[in-house]
Formats: structure tokens, C-alpha cells, sequence
């Protein structure tokens, strides 16, 4: 990790201006019957998991372009993801992809994890991908598969996930699955779906009575033609089929180009079946970009429907992850960025003032309903984050922090790559 004196020495140099500005920012909040001191505790209390992941570069299908110091094992990343949190101070959970990051001792991982402040949070299972030595392939699909060894693979592999992750104090499994067609006609849409299902509660009667199951729907890719879980639609029969613990998630580079996403978080939240989320943000499919990098109102739009709900007071406890590919920026600075991101989403949805808003959304009255978000959402809140990190023992700018402490650097000293010329996305 860094040494905690370089942040409390970045902080002592920044920390004057930001006590000013959040006097401001307070002095403004006040005029309209808003605690700042309130709202820093909220961004204190917000919390998003880092994706396993996304440590390392991304890539495409054409190439990849690594960085150096790229974390080389689980433990590697588990360290990585320490330094995010220590800094951004809004990240104490990972979320782990199996295969891709199972630990030869999971208890030897935990420990890990834990004299890092870290803990574990939904389990990713692999269904897409073939593994060495595994008798059936996946190539025409897993849970949904034609082929009966192929579907028992995948639950038999879905519920190592589950024993793993419970060993890891995990509380979710999130199933993805690239299952689909690539030509009208391939597969009978409502046989592959009924397949699924069946697969997928044998999956869910193995799952402890304190987990949840988040299925994760997504319009098309690796399947171009049909997608088995395609939409929020499916996902929701699904996830109604299959249990009471069984939830959707929404990824939102998972829609077609400028679909309401936060109408389907609405719809999802009002039927009790939102189970969490993969923050990401794109411009033309599943880009996987960093949050807020393209579209920060539509974010801000999301975490407006998420008050709301908590506002409710009807149960309410998604789980908040980051899914994103690293392709041309430091991977720890991406996310540390897009968490706080995300955060900023969350703060400003909370300074909407609601009451107005439902005022106007009663009368009629469109040009105020949307002057009430847009004046929560134009406000500089970023003295109410610096404050959050500061008080959290995190760094009031992290990404300068991180720069200045030469992490990366180092870490391309303790990490040799080997050296070789790295194709696409693996
Ligand atoms: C699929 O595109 C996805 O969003 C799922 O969450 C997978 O687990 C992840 O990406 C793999 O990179
Ligand atoms: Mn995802
Ligand atoms: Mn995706």
C-alpha cells in the first residue's frame, strides 16, 4: 500500500482550499435546507465494489496494449484494489470472476484481503469461456445449452462458485451468460429459455439462505443474433421463475443506444426484483468505459430512481459494481476516478429536492419538474467528496496522490512481465 504519510502530506497542502469551499458550498446548502455536513456523511456511507477484473489493461479483440506493473495474480490485484480504496476511499469490496481469479487457498486470499481492509462481494461465475481440460464446451452455450453435459458443467460450475465464495464471506453470485444464436433459426427461442431456467434453478436451490442471485441481462454480444437473458424482460421472468432471492442486474452498457435505463431501474426497483448494478459507461454498445465519461447525467438520472427507492423506505440493498475495461488509461487511476463518479451521482441525486419535484410532477408542470433535477445535478458537489475522503482517512485529490507516491511505478519493478506480444481481450 502507500505510505499513509505522503496522503496525510498531500492532504495537509490541499486541505485550507477545501475547508473554504465546503464553507461555501455549506453557506449555499443552507439557503435551501440542506445539511453539508449531512451530505458528506452519505458520501461517506456509499460504497461501490471493484471488479477483478479491471486491474489489469483491457483490450479489444484487435489488441491489447499492457501497461506496466500489471498485476500478475489474485493477490496482485486484491493489493491494487487496496490502494483504490486507500486513496478514493469509496471502494472497500472486490468482486471476483471465477475461474479467472480462483485462489489455489481461499482462506490464505482472505486473510489477505482482510489485513487490507478489504472484503469479497458478489462472485462472478464463467460460462462463456472454455477451461483447459473441461469435458464439454460452451461453444453452443452453458446453462442454456442443447447439449446435457454441457448445462450440468455450468450449474456444477456455478455452485463451486457459491462454496467459494462462502468461504470468502461473499453474499451473491451474479451469472452472466453468453448464451445465444448467431442466425434466425439456430435455436428454438422458447426451448433455450426453458433450458435455461431449469439450469439456473438447480443452480439457486444450492444457494445459502442469505445469498442472493443476481442475473445480469445483455442485448447481444457474443451473440449477434439472440440473446438468451437479452433484456430486463427476460431477466425479470427469470429472476420471477426462479426465486425469491433472485434478482436482475443492470449493466449499463448491456442496452441499446438511448434506452431509458432509468425507467427499467424504476420498473425493476417497483417489483421488488432490482438486485444491483455494473457501473460503466459507453457510447455505442458494451463499452465498458469509465462511469460518468460519457453520459454523467444519465447516471445521475439511475441514482435519482435509487433515492427514491431508499426514500420509499421499502427494503433496498442492491449491490454497486464497477465493470470496466481498462484499454488506455492505469487501470487504479480509471477506477478510482469512477468510483468517485459514481459517488458524485449518488450525493447530487440526494440534494434533489423531492418534495418540490413531486409538487410539480402533480401540476403538471414539466419546465420546473426538470429545473428541480437539473439543480441538483449542476451543483459543484466535489468539496463534499474531498471532505468524505479527507475524513476518511483517503486523499482529497487521489489520483495526484496516487501519481505522486510512484505506485505504478514500482510496481513495474516488483512485477516483470514476461515478455511477449499481447493479442485481444482475453
Ligand atoms: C459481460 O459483457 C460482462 O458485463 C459480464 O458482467 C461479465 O462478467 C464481464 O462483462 C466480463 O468481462
Ligand atoms: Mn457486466
Ligand atoms: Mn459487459
Amino acid at each position: 500500500m502507500i505510505d499513509q504519510q505522503l496522503v496525510q502530506e498531500h492532504n495537509e497542502r490541499l486541505v485550507t482550499g477545501v475547508e473554504d469551499d465546503f464553507a461555501a458550498l455549506s453557506v449555499k446548502l443552507a439557503r435551501v435546507g440542506v445539511d453539508a455536513d449531512a451530505m458528506v456523511a452519505r458520501a461517506k456511507g456509499f460504497a461501490v465494489a471493484l471488479p477483478s477484473w479491471g486491474l489489469g489493461t483491457g483490450g479489444t479483440r484487435f489488441a491489447r496494449f499492457p501497461g506496466p506493473g500489471e498485476p500478475r495474480n489474485i493477490f496482485e490485484k486484491v493489493s491494487d484494489c487496496a490502494v483504490v480504496h486507500q486513496l478514493g476511499a469509496a471502494t472497500p469490496t472486490i468482486s471476483l470472476h471465477i475461474p479467472w481469479d480462483t485462489p489455489s487457498d481461499p482462506s490464505e486470499l482472505l486473510g489477505f484481503a482482510t489485513e487490507r481492509d478489504m472484503a469479497f462481494d458478489a462472485m462472478n461465475s464463467n460460462t462463456f469461456q472454455d477451461q483447459l481440460d473441461q469435458p464439454h464446451s460452451y461453444k453452443y452455450g452453458s446453462l442454456s445449452s442443447a447439449d446435457k453435459g454441457a448445462r450440468e458443467q455450468a450449474i456444477a460450475h456455478n455452485i463451486e462458485v457459491i462454496e467459494l465464495g462462502q468461504k470468502l464471506g461473499s453474499s451473491a453470485l451474479t451469472v452472466w451468460v453468453g448464451d445465444g444464436s448467431n442466425f434466425p433459426g439456430q435455436q428454438d427461442f422458447t426451448r433455450t429459455f426453458e433450458r435455461y431456467l431449469e439450469s439456473t434453478k438447480s443452480v439457486y436451490q444450492a444457494l445459502p439462505d442469505d445469498w442472493k442471485m443476481l442475473l445480469e441481462h445483455k442485448i447481444f454480444e457474443p451473440a449477434f443474433y439472440s440473446t438468451v437473458i437479452q433484456d430486463w424482460g427476460s431477466s425479470y421472468l427469470a429472476a420471477t421463475e426462479i426465486g425469491q432471492r433472485c434478482a436482475c442486474l443492470v449493466d449499463l452498457g448491456h442496452h441499446a443506444p438511448n434506452v431509458n435505463i432509468e425507467m427499467i431501474v424504476a420498473r425493476l426497483a417497483q417489483f421488488g426484483k432490482l438486485g444491483g448494478f455494473h457501473f460503466n459507461d459507453s457510447k455505442y454498445g458494451d463499452d465498458d468505459l469509465d462511469s460518468g465519461s460519457i453520459n454523467p447525467y444519465q447516471l445521475f438520472l439511475v441514482f435519482n430512481e435509487l433515492v427514491n427507492l431508499e426514500m420509499s423506505g421499502r427494503p433496498f440493498s442492491p449491490f454497486y459494481m464497477l465493470d470496466q475495461s481498462h484499454n488506455v488509461t492505469d487501470p487504479i487511476e480509471s477506477l478510482i476516478y469512477s468510483a468517485a463518479e459514481v459517488q458524485r451521482a449518488f450525493v447530487k441525486a440526494s440534494l434533489i429536492d423531492r418534495e418540490a419535484l413531486a409538487a410539480f410532477q402533480d401540476d403538471n408542470d414539466p419546465m420546473m419538474a426538470q429545473a428541480t433535477l437539473k439543480a441538483a445535478y449542476n451543483l459543484d458537489v466535489e468539496p463534499i467528496l474531498q471532505m468524505a475522503r479527507y475524513q476518511s482517512g483517503g486523499a482529497i485529490d487521489p489520483v495526484i496522490a496516487y501519481r505522486a507516491s510512484g505506485y505504478r511505478a514500482q510496481c513495474g519493478i516488483d512485477r516483470p512481465a514476461a515478455k511477449t506480444l499481447s493479442s485481444g481481450i482475453v
